[in-house]
């Protein structure tokens, strides 16, 4: 197992480290706790609060443990904990963490490229959908998560069938900063548990990775990540801005594609402190997103007009993958010249490209949706899945 790093602030955790929230709940008959509350600064500081909420002790393990510690008893009550917690950011670390595999995930692209509405779709897409096929469940890591997924991603597009409104930038509103947790639980053929893996999400506001020096929090994020999907608007490109039909609804002109891919390599290679002719090792996922806006301009066999095969195999479709991947090039290639992929090939090991839809329909000017049809939305999660060994892949 490798590093084991916080999934909320990205600070490295050390076993010896990590500290404990009592977890007794007993209340005295005035209705305050046996074990008193505290101010908690660190909490504080990690959510953007000027004034410290009163929460329960925290305590660290007197006794050294080999690995990660599962409990501790409190000093003042003697109650056995379980709630673990980051010492750097004072967040109760989910069940297994430390025990399982990390997976971060992180989601990137300049504003508006669709990524909070593809890590709603998404998200929901492997509970519902891909576990059918797939040997594995996934579940919300913890409530925060499980209430922030329906509150902020599900019940807009979902419920009231309008658009995500805009993620706003780290240093205006913290909250966002937080990621969505899951557990992965993989399973072999006879469902005997084989691996948990924990896979976080960010949703990373286009405004932080523009601003290099008010990203460290987002930094870590992204240089600690297992993988990358970098999400991009064909709708920003030159080529085909000029070449959709009269009338189709385009978004303003927004930061260029070669700039988001700068500044992600020249962060990650910075933080690991790499040399110029290094490869970042990092596996990174390119997908163009909103196909659906831009489907006149593709060929009648277009491979990115129809959904994968991953799901009917229950595996990973190398081939399928690898030609959608060179058409997707191709077309960059057409559309916004070899720039672009100069970058990602002269920093980048292990690439590929993608195209999705999130929802399958613009909402451009309507705002409205009104089904949610995803297109190869799985495509790129399960590369990354494949590209660390935890799903099957084939050839055939
Ligand atoms: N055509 C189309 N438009 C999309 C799709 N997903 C998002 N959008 C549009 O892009 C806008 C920005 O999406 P959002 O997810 O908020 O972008 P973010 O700033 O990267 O999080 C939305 O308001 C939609 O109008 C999609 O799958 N297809
Ligand atoms: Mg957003
Ligand atoms: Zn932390
Ligand atoms: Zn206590």
């Amino acid at each position: 197992m490798g590093k084991i790093i916080c999934p909320f602030c990205f600070e490295e955790i050390k076993p010896q480290n990590i500290e404990f929230r009592c977890s007794n709940v007993t209340k005295k008959i005035d209705g305050s706790f046996v074990c008193g509350l505290e101010p908690d600064e660190k909490l504080a500081v990690y959510r953007g609060l000027t004034i410290p909420i009163p929460q329960r002790k925290v305590f660290s393990k007197k006794l050294f443990s080999f690995g990660i510690p599962k409990e501790a008893v409190c000093p003042d009550c003697k109650t056995t904990s379980r709630d673990r917690i980051c010492s750097c950011c004072h967040n109760l670390l989910p069940n297994y963490y430390g025990e399982t595999d990390n997976f971060m995930l992180a989601v990137i692209g300049a504003k508006e490229t669709g990524k909070s509405h593809y890590i709603a779709v998404l998200i929901d897409y492997i509970i519902n959908i891909l576990t059918e096929s797939f040997l594995f469940s996934a579940s919300a890591a913890n409530d925060e998560t499980s209430r922030r997924y329906k509150e902020d991603f599900k019940r807009s597009i979902y419920e009231e069938h309008v658009i995500i409104p805009a993620t706003q930038a780290a240093s205006v509103n913290r909250s966002v900063r937080e990621p969505l947790i899951y557990e992965l639980k993989f399973h072999d053929e006879k469902t005997r548990l084989k691996k948990t893996v924990t896979v976080a999400f960010f949703d990373t506001a286009g405004e932080d990775l523009n601003a290099e020096d008010t990203m460290s929090v987002v930094n870590r994020y992204i240089f600690n990540a297992s993988g990358i999907i970098m999400l991009l608007d064909p709708l920003q490109l030159e080529g085909v801005r000029n070449n959709l039909p009269d009338g189709t609804p385009l978004p303003d002109v927004n930061t260029e594609i070669e700039t988001i891919i700068a500044r992600t390599s020249r962060l990650i290679r910075k933080a690991k402190g790499m040399k110029a002719n290094d490869k970042i090792s990092i596996p990174l996922a390119v997908a163009f997103t909103k196909i659906d806006a831009i489907m006149p301009l593709l060929s009648p066999g277009s491979l990115i007009k129809t959904q994968g095969n991953h799901y009917n195999l229950g595996m990973f479709d190398v081939i399928d993958c690898k030609n959608v991947s060179d058409e997707m090039e191709a077309l960059i290639n057409q559309w916004a010249g070899h720039g672009f992929l100069a970058q990602v090939e002269s920093n980048f090991s292990t690439y590929s490209y993608f195209g999705l839809s999130a929802l399958g329909c613009n909402p451009q000017e309507s705002k409205k949706i009104d089904k949610v049809i995803p297109l190869r939305v799985e495509d790129p999660f399960l590369w990354l899945l494949w590209k660390h060994k935890l799903i099957k892949g084939t050839t055939k």
